[in-house]
């Protein structure tokens, strides 16, 4: 392995033999960051704080569970999380793993790498969420370099919330945010999958045009669309033909059923019910922080809420629990998918009213012995 500096790889995962594994194959564990500032958590990020204890505790039953804190918030959050979940200091500006930690790799057996992306807070100083966001960018350094692990520097803005892959060698992705000129301004589709191919191990590509209605991460897949197994795929679905979401889940029912995998297979495609409409509430804006540093939120604004936004664990499924109305349908619709998981619900509002879900806050580090199962997908197909 050639490093240049302190861990860096000179090369890329793929010309190295290295891959992303899909979510829902074996893990070694979960990381997680703590909600802590008060601009965009209501109530100095208390509610928020028990609802990711909460996440904590239900993946720490499947698998280990890491969370970075900040030094102020160490102790309180020691206090607030379960025993078995480790508490590890670490600065961050906000508390999106998925999004500022590294995407895991695997290659060769007993051995993990990472990629550290570039991020500009979902668009940037003049269409992103927050500034400024230096200590979310070296979140990924810290974590793999606290695990000894070597990372790649990918030289493209992208979040791990923009990117899911089967493990096969399949990426789904949409157009609206992995091609927003918020992110790379610079780079075409073709360059885009080109620098996915390298970084990622895969070699087909499946894109959606748009994500969630109203998603401030301008259409993350992780809320929109996620596989579920290899050719199996889940999106978020709402019949109402007034609804905004119609017409966008409609036209990715049709790209997806449409579309073949790495491997040839046409996809199963299946359909979660979208919880409500959901709208912030007035007194739920009242107890954010008024601050120039975040995108302020108001009472009445559409939430981008969706069941799709949930997390695999060893054995487990913690899904949001965001609408008593379709929490029901959305559990059972998962517990079909997933016959042998444990699907577990966690009350996840106050997640959401922070502009996100539980795949968001959480990010799985892969099995290091998932290498040993089967060839690089580019070998593969
Ligand atoms: O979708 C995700 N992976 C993250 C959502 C981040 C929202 C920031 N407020």
């Amino acid at each position: 392995m050639s490093l240049s500096d302190a861990g860096v790889l000179a090369g890329t995962p793929a010309r190295d033999g290295w891959w992303m594994p899909a979510e829902f194959e074996a893990h070694e564990g979960c990381w997680m960051l703590w909600p802590e500032r008060a601009d965009n958590w209501r109530e100095r990020a208390r509610p928020a704080q028990a609802a990711f204890a909460a996440v904590a505790a239900a993946i720490a039953r499947f698998e280990p569970v890491h969370v970075g804190v900040s030094a102020a918030h160490t102790e309180a959050a020691r206090e607030l999380l379960p025993r078995g979940v480790e508490v590890v200091t670490l600065a961050h500006d906000d508390c999106w793993m998925r999004d500022v930690g590294p995407t895991y790799l695997v290659g060769k057996p007993g051995e993990l790498r990472g990629i550290h992306w570039r991020f500009n807070a979902w668009g940037g100083l003049e269409h992103g969420l927050y500034h400024p966001w230096d200590q979310d960018e070296r979140v990924a350094p810290e974590v793999l370099a606290r695990e000894r692990r070597a990372r790649y520097r990918a030289p493209i803005v992208i979040e791990g919330g923009a990117i899911h892959v089967d493990g096969e060698g399949t990426a789904l992705l949409a157009e609206e945010c992995v091609l927003n000129p918020n992110r790379n301004p610079a780079v075409t589709r073709e360059a885009m999958e080109a620098m996915l191919r390298e970084y990622l191990g895969v070699t087909h590509f499946i894109w959606l045009r748009l994500g969630v209605y109203n998603d401030e991460t301008d259409g993350h897949i992780d809320n929109m669309a996620c596989f579920v197994a290899p050719g199996k795929v889940c999106l978020t679905w709402t019949d109402d033909r007034a609804d905004p979401q119609y017409e966008r889940s409609q036209e990715a029912w049709e790209r997806l059923t449409a579309a073949r995998d790495a491997r040839g297979r046409r996809l199963e495609v299946a359909r979660l019910p979208m919880p409500g409409p959901l709208y912030m509430t007035e007194s739920e804006a009242a107890g954010l922080a008024p601050s120039a540093a975040c995108k302020p939120r108001r009472g009445g604004e559409r939430l981008a809420a969706s069941y799709v936004n949930f997390y695999f664990a060893n054995g487990g499924l913690v899904m949001p629990l965001l609408d008593a109305r379709t929490d029901a349908q959305a559990r059972e619709t998962l517990q079909g998918l997933c016959p042998g998981r444990e699907v577990l619900g966690v009350p996840a509002r106050e997640i959401l009213l922070g502009g996100g879900g539980i795949h968001c806050i959480t990010q799985q580090v892969p099995d290091p012995r998932l290498a040993r199962l089967r060839p690089a997908p580019s070998n593969a197909a």
